[in-house]
């Protein structure tokens, strides 16, 4: 069953019908777009300025309640029907649901210390 996608007015979308995310190059916005490219998924990004306030437009509150980004929405999500999602561990993991890559499936293995570590740790953390 499929519902209508409601999209933010303000960060339209050219393609309604891939997964669409609001980032910004952040160790936590970039969590989600390599994932997304190691997925090979298909989407479209849209510029959320921090620093310019876009996290606190009303639109942008109606994807992300706390004002952070990143966000998606995934037009196909479960069962078919739009869902909109934010916090960067909640978007990894159901994009790793969603495509079977990059979690291990069993809950017992993804619960190991090195998966949730990967999971929680932000980019700028990692040393070369
Ligand atoms: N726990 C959140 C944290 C997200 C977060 O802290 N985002 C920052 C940028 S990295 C943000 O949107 N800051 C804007 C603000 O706090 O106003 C996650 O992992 O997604």
């Amino acid at each position: 069953m499929t519902s209508k996608v409601w999209f933010p007015e303000r960060w339209p979308p050219l393609r309604p019908d891939v997964l669409q995310l609001y980032s910004l190059a952040t160790p936590n916005g970039q969590k989600v777009s390599v994932c997304l490219e190691e997925m090979g998924l298909d989407y479209e990004a849209h510029l959320i300025n921090i620093l310019q306030g876009d996290q606190q437009d009303p639109d942008y509150v109606k994807l992300s309640p706390n004002g952070k980004i990143p966000s998606i929405i995934d037009p196909k999500g479960p069962g078919g029907s739009p869902i909109i999602l934010c916090e960067s561990i909640v978007i990894l993991t159901y994009l790793a649901d969603k495509t079977g890559m990059l979690l291990p499936r069993d809950y017992a293995a993804r619960n190991v210390r090195p998966v949730r570590t990967f999971l929680k740790i932000r980019p700028g953390q990692v040393q070369r």
